[in-house]
């Protein structure tokens, strides 16, 4: 793996899910001290500061936010902290890529948000199997009608590299797209 993808990957391992893991703390609002964190990755990786502020800044999927000396990942998290979003009215359909073994318990009790602080929809069916295809396993796209779902009260997030987020999708919004429909 490429040292940079080696980087972010802690990066967003400390960031989202474990700061102890870089013996550092998150305030309330998921940010860490960077300046901390580049000496942590220096000394684990031997990549100096200005790098660590380059793989952040061209981290492909714009994970991480840089505000002065703090940076936050700007999704993802399992740990309980408030990014401060409002809610925002969703395109009237969005897609949530998954794998076929996990469509039975989905289409029992929806889309749930497993380990993470929310449910992570994508807004077309291309990124929706990007998504999907992390895992190994038949990929499925799931359609949903967040029309509906924020017409019945359903509050949607997006995060500042275009993740919308949700608390839970309940079955009767899912719609399972044929094979054929998929890009
Ligand atoms: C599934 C990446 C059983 C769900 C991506 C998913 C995304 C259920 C898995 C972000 C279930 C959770 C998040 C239920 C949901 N029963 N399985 N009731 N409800 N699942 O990784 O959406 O590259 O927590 O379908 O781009 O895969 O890290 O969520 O397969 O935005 O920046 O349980 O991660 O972003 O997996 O991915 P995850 P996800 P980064």
């Amino acid at each position: 793996m490429p040292i940079d993808t080696q980087i972010s990957k802690f990066v967003s391992l400390v960031l989202r899910h474990a700061p102890q893991e870089a013996g550092l703390s998150l305030d309330e609002n998921g940010w860490a001290d960077l300046g901390a964190l580049c000496k942590v990755i220096q000394a684990k990786f031997g990549a100096s500061t200005g790098g660590v502020a380059r793989i952040v800044a061209e981290n492909p999927k714009r994970r991480f936010a840089i505000e002065g000396n703090r940076i936050r990942a700007v999704q993802g998290h399992s740990v309980d902290i408030d990014l401060g979003l409002a809610p925002t009215i969703p395109p009237d359909t969005l897609y949530h890529g998954t794998k076929e073994g996990f469509l039975p318990a989905i289409l029992r009790e929806g889309v749930t948000r497993q380990s993470r602080q929310h449910v992570h929809l994508s807004k077309n069916m291309e990124t929706a199997l990007v998504v999907a295809r992390r895992r190994a396993g038949k990929s499925v796209i799931l359609q949903i009608d967040s029309a509906s779902m924020n017409k019945d009260g359903v509050s949607f997030f997006l995060s500042d590299n275009g993740v919308w987020l949700t608390n839970h999708v309940s079955p009767r919004y899912l719609t399972q797209m044929p094979e054929r429909e998929l890009p």
